[in-house]
């Protein structure tokens, strides 16, 4: 189990059967151990793997963890640095402070601090990189990071401030903003049983630690839970500090915006390469959103972004070719590997190559191509609307009524709210969880339930391929004073798929959100709803480049929970929702507008 953590990212879990060595192995490694000073005198522990009998010295490339660092793998039997070392490089993966078999005090994504006698992660990374470069044996004096996840906020944040050997990064599937997007919340709405399983995964013990449940099915167990008080008056006793964290901080306050990587990233300092999965179930929006950030100051074309159909940090596997379901046609990870991930370091970091890299490296999905673009999003995309329509419709153009009772309607119930994937749902990093394949999972299992409203298309006859940012407006009301909203699009297989039987009538989401409705005019300050008021909703549902191919439909979701992975909304406004009591939840009719006036619809950019 810690093994598998230590690996670098959950996802891990799912790849340890893939970790199959494919390349020629040309070079031998020797492992090494070292207590690495930082500048405040705490050490840190760190593994490094150096090339046996190499004529020429060689760049060293770092991860950085909070997983445990003492079972890294050769880096020959490790698939996803496999194509590296048959080369040659060092390889280093270092635990962070507080974290393993390091010295010094753990705190969660600690922030860039730029203050004189501090230290952060981009100060360590700093002083480990001055040791290195003059301790190891057989260096070239170029430096490079990368990782997935939390290891890929650390070299996004040692990157922001680098030490000047450091000549190139990649941050992949790196968590950006905590609170509008990725793993504790999304649009304001916490992420409820992801941020109690990693609370105390991260911060009960120095080394992961699996909470024990007392229930397999985390959507009974959750309900029985109650109010998110609960949580630290039955289990967690204000002990961890990213809980306490939650409960304090309801809103988008300083607190939140400090932590931001929104505050401490601007322009490539180095070379950036982003890498992000269009599936990842926990840290999506950050290469997206830190991508977008750097571009707009990036002068000295430093910064590149490659998406793939992936979920979190899928791309480090061996033999990648489906996630759940879903086929990729080909071995996407080995394709990243080789053409991507070591063409960028080799040409940084040891001068091999012309340089010439796409701008924006992005798989599509549906047709299963990998596709370059020269912006990302695409500038010459035509941002088409796609709205609902009458009887369960959905049109490229707007209603033409003005009845105002051209409404869909549902009621939503605290007590009976919609499992965000099948039951039972199984401990986040739990024996068994399908929490690694939940954004392709068919969405049949919703089907009939009478608070989800699903509209489609009528069956395609040309391909239709949508590319770049999807962003759902939603003109909505509710008989509540708060209320969650959760869009999804859909991809919709033939009925009966000759091609492909297994696949036959499967509801595949291409893109999701949710947002917390109390924050549609502010953030950080949060506003009750007026009862019955219609109201837009802008939604940003990501990025997708996604072909709908002839004889599929698309479909559009919309329901106001998705529980346990986000909490219940009570549904009725209440100062801090982290402290609502059990009679605050209450039910709540819900309508979506499709009328000429309020016309709900998704942008689709597509390219002509
Ligand atoms: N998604 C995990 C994480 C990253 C950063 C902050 C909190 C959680 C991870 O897989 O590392």
């Amino acid at each position: 189990m810690k093994r598998l953590i230590s690996l670098g990212t959950s996802i891990l879990f799912m790849c340890i059967t893939c970790f199959v060595v494919q390349a020629q192995t040309r070079v031998s490694y020797t492992r090494h151990e070292a207590m690495i000073p930082m500048r405040d005198g705490i050490k840190l522990f760190t593994v490094y793997f150096t090339p046996d009998n190499i004529s020429t010295p060689v760049p060293i490339l770092i991860q950085r963890t909070p997983y445990g660092s003492q079972d890294m793998q050769n880096p020959n039997n490790n698939s996803y640095l496999k194509d590296m070392a048959a080369e040659g490089y060092i390889f280093v993966t270092q635990d962070i402070r507080g974290r393993y078999r390091s010295e010094g005090q753990f705190e969660m994504n600690r922030p860039v601090l730029d203050k004189p006698n501090t230290v952060d992660e981009s100060t360590d990374t700093y002083d480990a990189v001055e040791w290195m470069i003059h301790n190891i044996p057989s260096n070239n004096g170029k430096v490079g990071q990368l990782g997935i996840s939390y290891p890929g906020w650390t070299t996004l944040a040692a990157a922001s401030r680098p030490h000047p050997a450091m000549k190139a990064a990649s941050e992949q599937a790196t968590m950006s903003d905590l609170f509008l997007g990725d793993d504790f919340h999304h649009n304001g709405a916490f992420r409820l049983s992801y941020a109690f399983d990693y609370a105390f995964m991260e911060e009960a013990s120095k080394t992961d630690t699996l909470f024990p449940f007392d229930h397999y099915d985390q959507y009974e167990w959750f309900l029985k839970m109650g109010p998110l008080s609960n949580a630290n008056d039955k289990y967690f006793h204000n002990k961890l500090p990213s809980w306490n964290a939650f409960m304090e901080h309801p809103d988008y306050d300083a607190y939140w915006q400090y932590k931001s990587p929104l505050r401490y990233v601007d322009y490539p300092r180095i070379p950036m390469l982003h890498v992000g999965g269009v599936w990842d179930q926990e840290d999506m929006m950050g290469p997206q959103l830190m991508y977008k950030k750097m571009e707009k100051l990036d002068s000295n074309n430093r910064n590149f972004i490659c998406i793939g159909p992936w979920n979190h940090g899928q791309w480090a596997g061996g033999n990648v070719t489906h996630l759940g379901s879903y086929e990729m046609g080909s071995n996407t990870a080995a394709y990243f590997q080789k053409n991507i991930q070591k063409k960028w370091f080799d040409y940084y970091l040891k001068g091999i190559g012309d340089g010439n890299f796409a701008e924006a490296t992005i798989f599509q999905t549906g047709s299963n191509e990998w596709k370059t673009y020269s912006t990302w999003p695409p500038k010459e995309a035509t941002n088409n609307k796609l709205y609902i329509s009458d009887n369960g419709g959905i049109s490229f153009t707007k209603p033409a009524t003005a009845s105002a009772t051209a409404f869909d309607s549902y009621v939503s119930d605290p007590k009976k709210p919609v499992p965000y994937r099948a039951r039972p749902i199984e401990q986040t990093y739990g024996p068994g969880s399908h929490w690694y394949n939940w954004h392709v999972a068919d969405q049949r299992f919703v089907d009939g339930r009478p608070d989800v409203l699903t509209w489609k298309s009528e069956a395609l006859t040309n391909d239709v391929t949508v590319t770049g940012n999807i962003i759902a407006h939603l003109f909505a009301s509710t008989t509540g004073s708060d209320a969650d909203w959760v869009v999804k699009l859909i991809d919709v297989y033939p009925d009966q798929d000759a091609a492909n039987p297994n696949m036959s009538g499967y509801e595949l989401m291409i893109a999701n959100e949710v947002f917390r409705g109390r924050y549609r005019t502010s953030f950080q300050k949060p506003a009750a709803i007026t009862p019955n008021k219609v109201e837009e909703y802008t939604i940003d549902l990501h990025q997708a480049n996604h072909t709908f191919l002839k004889g599929h439909r698309i479909m559009v979701q919309v329901q106001s929970s998705w529980f346990p992975i986000i909490d219940m909304n009570p549904q009725k406004f209440v100062p801090s929702i982290y402290k609502a009591k059990a009679g605050d939840y209450q039910k709540a009719t819900q309508k979506i507008y499709r009328n000429n006036q309020f016309a709900t619809y998704i942008e689709f950019p597509q390219i002509q």
